[in-house]
């Protein structure tokens, strides 16, 4: 790879977004009948989130859309992937959908059509309805079933403003994290058969999005799901390092990614899982395996792997104390992430359109200095993986648009207010916002389609 070829412009269709979800920006966590969600009931328990910080006012993105929007076409953003809150269009999970709810969005989707911006649309970012999550939330069946009403009537709600869609954001945080470790709400732990039950009900759900989109989406409407696949990277790009990374992707991926393409768990998972494998009903697989138009890859960080010693098929390798990381203790800076990511899931899963949905940075201390965040370390890790992402589009990798995580510092879950991700800033105080020195690099890098 040449410094020429980093220096020719993307492709013309390719996309460059930023992204957000409802529940780290909007705030407004009572207002026009919405419901709670569990982040609202989890960031109240003592010593859950950061500081005790709540996700009712976060950004004020409910009352301060219109500006927000007016700011991100000022920036020449023109893609924005954010998430509907399930909460306000179902206060109590299911039942009857409230309209104050599904008018707001209709009042944001017109906003951004305005400012000239299209929505990426994720149906579920983690804010499962309380009142869902006191029937058992992923642990049943009866939160699939309200998921898929709760698919249809958004769906068709907005038909008409929305043509990209996404199920699910990342199964794996709103499963293993809220089921598993208890780290990220509910904060149950519970054993891995109930933790394994819980994938499985979020890849229900992600069909019945697809099914939704093709019974109402309309003409033109695409869908797929974002998955925050485990990635990794060979450590020397020679065919034994990189047979032994597939290795290791496949094993990885395998209860999500895999299940998906293989329309069934595919052996060695069900071998792993032993007696904790997932209850799956008859015709669960012909809904999670109904064929998607994209794939969208939350990518931040990634294992290196290299081939395994004494006939193992790969080995993982540890990184040192030292390695390089954003303030994110599991944020180490591994671009190559971007290049493997994606081009493993065209090898292997045959996808033809990918998108990077996240990617992006956390550091805590980011102070307005002279009316800019001077953040060259975010400046930075955006420059690196546009370069991955680059390299990997000039290798034949169908990889279509990228979505820079975040658009604003938001309410990052346990992390609170604490982590600052956004390419501006926000003042949780003053609620002023202040694009910082990346938001203009990213401005100049969309302007001109190529690397600066
Ligand atoms: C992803 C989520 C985002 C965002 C990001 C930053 O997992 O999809 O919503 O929060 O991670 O990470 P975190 O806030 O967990 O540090």
């Amino acid at each position: 790879m040449t410094a020429t070829t980093y220096a020719s412009p993307f492709p013309d269709a390719f996309v460059f977004g930023v992204a957000a979800a409802a529940p780290q920006i909007e705030g407004a966590a009572c207002a026009d009948g919405k419901g709670e969600s569990i982040w609202d009931r989890f960031a109240r328990q003592p010593g859950k989130v950061h500081d005790g910080d709540t996700p009712d006012v976060a950004c004020d993105h409910y009352h301060r859309f219109d500006e927000d929007f007016a700011l991100m076409a000022s920036l020449g953003l023109r893609h924005y992937r954010l998430s509907i809150a399930w909460p306000r269009i179902y206060p109590q999970g299911d039942g009857e959908p409230n309209p104050a709810g599904l008018a707001f969005y209709r009042r944001l989707f017109a906003s951004m059509k305005r400012h000239g911006i299209t929505p990426w649309v994720t149906l579920f970012h983690w804010d499962l309805p309380q009142a869902l999550e006191d029937r058992g939330g992923w642990t049943s069946r009866a939160t699939v079933d309200a998921f898929a009403r709760y698919a249809d009537t958004v769906v068709q709600a907005f038909a008409g403003d929305v043509k990209h869609w996404i199920t699910m954001n990342e199964i794996r945080c709103f499963t293993w994290l809220g089921y598993g470790t208890g780290t990220k709400a509910p904060g149950r732990r519970e054993p891995a058969a109930v933790v394994n039950q819980t994938f499985h009900h979020a890849l229900l759900a992600h069909g019945h999005g697809v099914r939704a989109v093709r019974e109402f989406g309309g003409a033109g409407a695409v869908v797929g799901l974002t998955d925050n696949c485990d990635v990794c990277i060979p450590v020397t790009e020679t065919p034994a390092d990189i047979a032994a990374a597939k290795a290791w992707f496949l094993e990885k991926n395998a209860h999500v990614l895999g299940a998906i393409h293989a329309g069934r768990y595919p052996e060695d998972h069900l071998a792993r899982a032993g007696a904790d494998a997932p209850q799956v009903q008859p015709g669960d697989f012909d809904l999670i395996s109904l064929p998607t138009d994209h794939l969208g890859l939350n990518v931040y960080t990634g294992t290196y792997v290299r081939a395994g010693r004494h006939g193992a098929a790969w080995e993982a390798v540890p990184l040192p104390a030292a390695y390089p990381r954003a303030d994110s203790p599991w944020l180490h800076i591994a671009p190559q992430s971007v290049y493997w990511a994606t081009r493993f899931c065209h090898e292997l899963y045959g996808h033809r359109s990918l998108y990077i949905t996240e990617n992006g940075c956390g550091y805590d201390d980011e102070p307005v200095v002279a009316g800019e965040v001077p953040d060259l370390h975010r400046r930075d890790f955006l420059r690196s993986h546009l370069r991955e992402a680059h390299r990997a589009i000039a290798d034949g990798v169908p990889l279509h648009g990228y979505f820079l995580w975040s658009f604003i510092d938001n309410y990052e879950w346990e992390d609170g207010y604490q982590r600052r991700f956004g390419i501006v800033h926000c003042d949780y105080v003053t609620q002023v916002r202040t694009p910082k020195l990346s938001a203009r690099y990213y401005t100049d890098v969309i302007r001109e389609r190529r690397i600066l």
